[in-house]
């Protein structure tokens, strides 16, 4: 069981059976022709399919040589990278802008020793999260590669690839890996035609068995045995575009996924806060960034470094918002609901 945040308040166990696991591991031994002289540089958290499935197990079924750092820096990654015979690398967007801007800060000469190790890799890739056209630019500049994007999600393992062999498409994540089916869908659940956008939904050995006691949630996310993702996408020349997320309570920062109405739920429990709303806020770093727009009791005052000390406490650290805005209502719909779209328009008009 994964646990990964819903557009519920808590997050949700992701019941995934051994033969799950296989299909997704040796999907991914095919299409990225792992083999046992492969050696990974692990730094990714090990509760998240992309520390545990892609770089984990695949290595530990390859007979591969994975090296695990107890947590990512930019600089020791970078001395791993000129000191060890690796082969292959997989991150998150976030930890690549680091890299960069760690290799920004080196010497002429540490550059090029940086840029010579890059050379020994036959593979590296991102994914859980967009990798934006500059950064894959950056990368490409600085080691010669061009990062292989995928995609994929807790429930699923990976769906779709860019490969190995043959042109990467900038901004796409490819087509269908190994063993799985995946295709578009309007809101009706009919799939679309060329060209138009829909409902990513995958169906194959690899997607999982239920959510952990949520017989209900698992039901509504299987539509004719097809699970639907809620991410949207279109094809283009054949490759998968992503082009965002149904719900706009779902933040991805830093390849975390994250609930807005579960960090909702925690700053209301704060003295001086009495209504709020949470929003991923564009971010070239994190992808997102946590933001949120409150309202405060009459008479108190609230600054975001205090709230920051607060939430620390009560949240893990990429959940405590890193913007803030105080303000007097939250823009709603007829039925009362907050409409984040235009929370978010709010944020680029106020720097906060
Ligand atoms: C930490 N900080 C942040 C965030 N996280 N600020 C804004 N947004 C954030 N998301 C702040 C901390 O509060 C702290 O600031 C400072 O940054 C350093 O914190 P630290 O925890 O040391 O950060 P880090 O170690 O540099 O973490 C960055 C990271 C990490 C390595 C990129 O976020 C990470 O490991 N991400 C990978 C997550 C992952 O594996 N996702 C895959 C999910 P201060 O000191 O001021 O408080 S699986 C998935 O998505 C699917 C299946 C898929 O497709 O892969
Ligand atoms: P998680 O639930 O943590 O497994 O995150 C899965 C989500 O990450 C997906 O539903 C997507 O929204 C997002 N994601 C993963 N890979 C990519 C990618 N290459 N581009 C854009 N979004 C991605």
């Amino acid at each position: 069981i994964l646990y990964t945040s819903g557009t519920t308040g808590k997050a949700k166990g992701v019941v995934s059976t051994h033969l799950n696991i296989q299909a997704q591991v040796t999907s991914l031994i095919e299409a990225w022709g792992w083999v046992s002289e492969d050696y990974i540089l692990h730094v990714l958290p090990l509760n998240h399919v992309h520390g545990i499935i892609n770089v984990l197990t695949c290595a530990l079924w390859a007979g591969a040589k994975c090296e695990i750092l107890p947590r990512f820096d930019p600089w020791e990654t970078w001395q791993k990278f000129v000191e060890r015979d690796l082969t292959l690398f997989m991150a998150v967007p976030t930890i690549y802008v680091k890299l960069i801007a760690a290799w920004e800060a080196a010497t002429p000469q540490e550059q090029q020793m940086m840029g010579e190790a890059s050379q020994k890799f036959r593979l590296m890739v991102s994914g859980s999260a967009a990798l934006p056209v500059s950064v894959l630019a950056k990368w490409k500049a600085i080691t010669g590669h061009t990062l292989l994007e995928r995609y994929g999600m807790t429930e699923i393992g990976m769906a779709l690839s860019n490969p190995l062999e043959g042109l990467r498409v900038v901004g796409s994540v490819g087509t269908a890996l190994p063993q799985t089916e995946v295709r578009l869908v309007d809101d009706d659940g009919n799939p679309v035609n060329p060209g138009v956008s829909g409902e990513i939904q995958v169906r194959g050995p690899n997607v999982f068995l239920e959510y952990w006691q949520r017989p209900e949630e698992t039901k509504a996310s299987f539509r004719h045995g097809w699970f639907s993702t809620g991410d949207f996408a279109v094809v283009e020349k054949g490759n998968y575009r992503i082009l965002g997320r149904k719900s706009t309570d779902i933040i991805k920062t830093g390849g975390y996924k994250v609930s807005a109405l579960e960090i909702e739920e925690v700053l209301r429990t704060h003295p001086a806060i009495k209504e709020c709303a949470v929003i991923g806020i564009e971010d070239r770093e994190w992808g997102e960034r946590v933001g949120a727009a409150l309202i405060l009791q009459r008479g108190k005052d609230l600054t975001l470094e205090e709230l920051r000390t607060w939430g620390k406490k009560r949240l893990a650290p990429y959940k405590v918002p890193t913007r803030a805005v105080i303000v007097d209502d939250l823009p709603r719909n007829p039925l009362g609901k907050v409409t984040k779209v235009l929370l978010k328009k709010l944020f680029k008009k106020t720097k906060g």
